[in-house]
């Protein structure tokens, strides 16, 4: 069997579903395995979920917004909005561990540009390149200035596989490949499956979080 990239959708802290995926897929140490962001906060475990990513020596993860608030909030930067609750109970769950998890995630990139596709939390500004687009759209974008979804306009024969919109679901197009299928709010965990494109997703267990 050829290598396999598999790319994980939004998992937000749902580390039982995760493992019902990781499962069904029947992951090895050979498979190429990334994570688009927001493993973290919303789901029952934000802990258990990034006590899993760190033993996997064959996974890559970059930074969603989730991350990213997370982030601020341990160098104490201002966020620009009170901090929610899920915020307070992922660094009350990672307790002494927080310095060591952020100090990890620190590490992780805004997007991994691979050969066979590029990976972005959320998405990006097209015909702006890749180097010079705002971090802060990579892992927060979903509309354009004229409302429509990034996506449309984008043009490049190259996949951008993304989570970070759930409320659109899975989103399967020529070009690009959307993740979000909304496990933390009742809904599914999905990951695709590269070179093949194939879907492959979970029943979440229950709903964790109301949509916001
Ligand atoms: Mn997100």
């Amino acid at each position: 069997m050829t290598a396999r990239t598999i790319i994980f959708g939004d998992i937000h802290a749902c580390y039982q579903e995760w493992q019902d995926l990781l499962e069904k897929l029947k992951v090895t140490a050979e498979d190429r395995l990334i994570s688009v962001g927001d493993l973290v906060c919303k789901g029952p475990s934000t802990l258990r979920t990034l006590e899993i990513a760190k033993e996997m020596k064959n996974l890559r993860c970059i930074l969603g917004n989730h991350e990213v608030h997370l982030l601020n909030l341990w160098k104490k930067r201002d966020i620009g909005r009170p901090v929610k609750d899920y915020q307070k109970e992922a660094i009350k769950e990672l307790g002494d561990d927080f310095n060591l998890y952020m100090q990890w995630i620190e590490t992780w990139p805004y997007y991994l540009d691979l050969e066979e596709c590029l990976v972005v939390h959320a998405g990006i500004i097209p015909g702006i390149p890749l180097k010079k687009q705002d971090p802060k759209n990579l892992v927060t974008l979903r509309t354009l200035s004229d409302n429509q979804p990034w996506y449309i306009p984008y043009k490049d024969q190259k996949l951008i596989v993304h989570g970070h919109w759930a409320a659109q679901g899975l989103v399967v197009r020529k070009n690009v490949i959307g993740l979000d299928s909304g496990c933390v709010y009742g809904k599914e965990l999905s990951a695709v499956v590269l070179p093949e494109r194939k879907i492959v997703s979970v029943p979440a267990r229950k709903a964790y979080c109301p949509i916001s």
